[in-house]
């Protein structure tokens, strides 16, 4: 494949409702785009990728000026070279950007656009090329931290009222016990789940512990991002499955998170990971050791949102993925929104791993358009 330019997008897209978790209250989603076009076997074709960063560099240490900055700088320009002796696919972008320390999630992106490209030009679906068969995956929906349990058991009503299949509620200091038994109390028998974005400390252990008696599928990220060896302690503190989210950046970081008893369960979210070549590898591995995986989420638009759900109808997928319709977030998506109907999402079945963005969507929504030449 031969890079002719790449145009790195900045946009604002507002949210159906606002999202708070412990580190932060989304009213938008601010989203870097990178639309790549290049000439695969003669053809001209364009690729889309979206990067998983946030604005603010508060999830994780990326956010989306960093990476277009990265991209720009230092991405892009080891992939042109490539490009240039024709040893580029999405297959070889992993080794060619090794050399950069970190920046996963702009890594991603640009892998994925490389990726949407090649596949786009073979005519091949991102299901056929995983080799994934099941054609439809089970939706589940992350709520976040509400500003009473009232208000959270009328969002948890209305989620299950819409078919999500399973709900994930956000936790933290002073709203954990209280609201999971008040949402345990009125859905018996509802799949559920709790995610800290690591908000606590091993400290904490007791009071946690109280949540055991939820009958929680599991217990998402309570400690800090390079805190493995005190997951595995209170891991084996608790009854609750330990879930391993920010984590785990690497199939190398997930084979030390289940050595070290860390992780009973992996959330793979493509794009923390470095992409989705680097999310079937933890997949691979996580399979092999018999820990559980699931797909997460990080708000993603239509650009890949059905990407995730066809890596989640990879078999070791066992549990349902943070993958909603688009209207769980937006009123309006850059794409043919994705619906859930019986609880479920429809792995795409187009070429590449998103449909073209529409055009009206992209101008409501840039705050910013960058055209970098890749030499
Ligand atoms: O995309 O459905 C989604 C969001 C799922 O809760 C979600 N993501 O830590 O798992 C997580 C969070 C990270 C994003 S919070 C802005
Ligand atoms: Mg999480």
């Amino acid at each position: 494949m031969q890079i002719d330019h790449v145009t790195l997008r900045t946009l604002r897209i507002p949210l159906v409702t606002p999202f708070t978790t412990s580190f932060s209250t989304q009213t938008a989603r601010t989203v870097l785009t990178v639309e790549v076009s290049a000439r695969v076997a003669g053809r001209e074709v364009t690729g889309w990728g979206e990067c998983g960063a946030l604005a603010e560099p508060v999830y994780s240490d990326e956010y989306a000026a960093g990476a277009a900055d990265v991209i720009e700088r230092f991405l892009l320009p080891r992939l042109a070279a490539a490009s240039a002796d024709t040893v580029l696919t999405a297959e070889t972008v992993g080794e060619l950007l090794e050399p950069v320390v970190g920046h996963r999630m702009a890594k991603a992106a640009l892998e994925a656009a490389i990726l949407d490209a090649q596949l786009k030009a073979a005519g091949t679906s991102f299901a056929t090329y995983l080799g994934v068969t099941r054609d439809r995956v089970p939706s589940g929906v992350s709520v976040g931290i509400q500003d009473s349990i009232r208000a959270l058991l009328d969002a948890v009503a209305g989620y299950l009222d819409e078919g999500y299949q399973r709900i994930k509620l956000k936790i933290q200091p002073g709203w954990d016990v209280e609201p999971v038994r008040a949402v345990r109390e009125a859905h018996p028998d509802v799949a559920l789940q709790v995610d800290a974005n690591a908000a606590y400390t091993l400290v904490d252990a007791a009071h946690l512990r109280r949540l055991d008696e939820f009958d929680l599928l599991l217990i998402e990220q309570p400690l800090a991002e390079d805190d493995l060896r005190q997951h595995a302690e209170l891991a084996r503190a608790m009854a609750t499955p330990m879930c391993l989210d920010e984590s785990v950046v690497s199939a190398a970081s997930a084979a030390d998170a289940i050595q070290l008893g860390a992780a009973a369960v992996i959330n793979i979210k493509p794009s923390r990971v470095g992409g989705y070549l680097e999310a079937r590898r933890i997949h691979d591995v996580a399979r092999a050791s018999g820990i559980a995986v699931w797909c997460g989420g990080m708000l993603e638009t239509g650009l890949a949102r059905g990407a995730n759900a066809a890596l989640a109808g990879l078999p070791g997928f066992t549990l349902p993925g943070d993958i909603s319709a688009s209207s769980r977030f937006y009123a309006r998506d850059l794409t043919t929104p994705y619906v859930i109907e019986n609880g479920s999402i429809a792995v795409p079945t187009f070429p590449g791993l998103c449909e073209q963005p529409e055009a009206d969507a992209l101008a409501e929504f840039s705050t910013e358009v960058r055209e970098v030449s890749p030499a």
